[in-house]
């Protein structure tokens, strides 16, 4: 299947250490994507930065850095028609008081740093960003 129905996300430090990780993945598999790569790990500082290096001149880069650096995250690339935008959608606004009813975001999240989840911008990105965590050995 081509890489433009996938797109990458990860649980965000603060929904794994609320225990939303099963809730999640279960909003997502019940929203229609299927998993095709998944794992608990951590990122270092220097892999933060790397991952949101677009926003390395934003104010708000440094607590971002440090946030997703602060436990484990799980990240995860999945597959569905149209994965991007429909996972944009099933996340909701980056701010989750701004989020609609439902979405993970509105469910799980804490604050606009600490959003509970990732989802890749573009079809660009999401090939980017799962080549970031995942080998192709590691993708199915
Ligand atoms: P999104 O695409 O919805 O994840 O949002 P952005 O790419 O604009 O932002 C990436 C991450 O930066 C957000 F998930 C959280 C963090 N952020 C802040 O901490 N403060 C802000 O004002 C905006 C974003």
């Amino acid at each position: 299947m081509s890489a433009t129905n996938r797109t990458f996300t990860m649980i965000k430090p603060d929904a794994v250490a609320n225990g939303h990780i099963g809730a999640i993945l279960n909003h997502i598999n019940q929203a229609g994507f299927r998993i095709v790569a998944l794992k608990l790990t951590r990122l270092s500082l220097a892999e933060a930065s790397e991952f949101y290096g677009i926003h390395r001149e934003r104010s708000f880069f440094g607590e971002l850095v440090e946030y997703m650096t602060s436990g484990p995250i799980v990240a995860a690339i999945l597959e569905k028609d149209h994965a991007v935008a429909d996972f944009r959608t099933v996340i909701g606004a980056t701010d989750p008081a701004k989020a609609e009813e439902g979405t993970i975001r509105r469910l799980y999240a804490q604050s606009i740093a600490a959003n509970a989840v990732h989802g890749s911008d573009s079809d660009e990105n999401a090939a980017i960003e799962g080549a970031f965590f995942f080998g192709g050995r590691e993708q199915f």
